[in-house]
Formats: structure tokens, C-alpha cells, sequence
């Protein structure tokens, strides 16, 4: 389950999910979502703590007005793993 994702995984993740982009210097992925206002950015973290919360599995994100960038990688396996490629999908459909 939690074992890193191959080369083949990430290539199909990048181009399935645009905006999704690789961060330097740490094993992860990266995305900002901007919203209509504040109240939309707001509902739309509220929605995704559930999921990521029945994962068990956790962003790294901020907030700022009607911005929220997002971070995901799997801290107990070191970089990306489907956890994340899952999380990065349920935040897309989330966002619409
Ligand atoms: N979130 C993320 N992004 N990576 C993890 O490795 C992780 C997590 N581990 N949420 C979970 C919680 C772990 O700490 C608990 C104990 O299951």
C-alpha cells in the first residue's frame, strides 16, 4: 500500500491530472486551487478534511482569501504513493 510509485504511475498521474506539478528537492506533488472567494476555498478544505480524514491520510496546505495551495506526499513511505495520486483526484473532483 504504501510503497512509492513507479516512473510509468507518475507519468500517467501528470498527465490524467493537470495542475498537479512535482515539487523540487522533496518527493511530492504540488497544487494551487483558486476559488470564486473565501467561502468557496473554505467549503472546499472542509470537504476534503472528511475524505483525508477517512484516508487517513493528510495534506500540507494554506489558505490565503480565495487561494489554497496543497501539498501532498506520504510522510511514513518518504515520497508519493497512491495515497496521494487518490487524495490529488478526490481534491479535483471536490474542487469541480
Ligand atoms: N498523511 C500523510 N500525508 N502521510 C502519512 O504518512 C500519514 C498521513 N500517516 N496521515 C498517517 C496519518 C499516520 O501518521 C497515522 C498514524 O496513521
Amino acid at each position: 500500500m504504501k510503497t512509492l510509485l513507479t516512473d510509468a504511475e507518475r507519468a500517467r498521474f501528470f498527465s490524467d491530472r493537470p495542475g498537479w506539478s512535482p515539487v523540487e528537492g522533496r518527493d511530492a506533488i504540488r497544487k494551487r486551487f483558486v476559488f470564486k472567494d473565501f467561502n468557496e476555498a473554505f467549503g472546499f478544505m472542509a470537504r476534503v478534511a472528511l475524505v483525508a480524514e477517512k484516508m487517513d491520510h493528510h495534506p500540507e496546505w494554506s489558505n490565503v482569501y480565495r487561494t489554497v495551495d496543497v501539498l501532498l506526499s506520504t510522510h511514513d513511505a518518504g515520497g508519493l504513493t497512491a495515497l496521494d495520486a487518490e487524495l490529488a483526484a478526490a481534491m479535483d473532483r471536490t474542487a469541480g
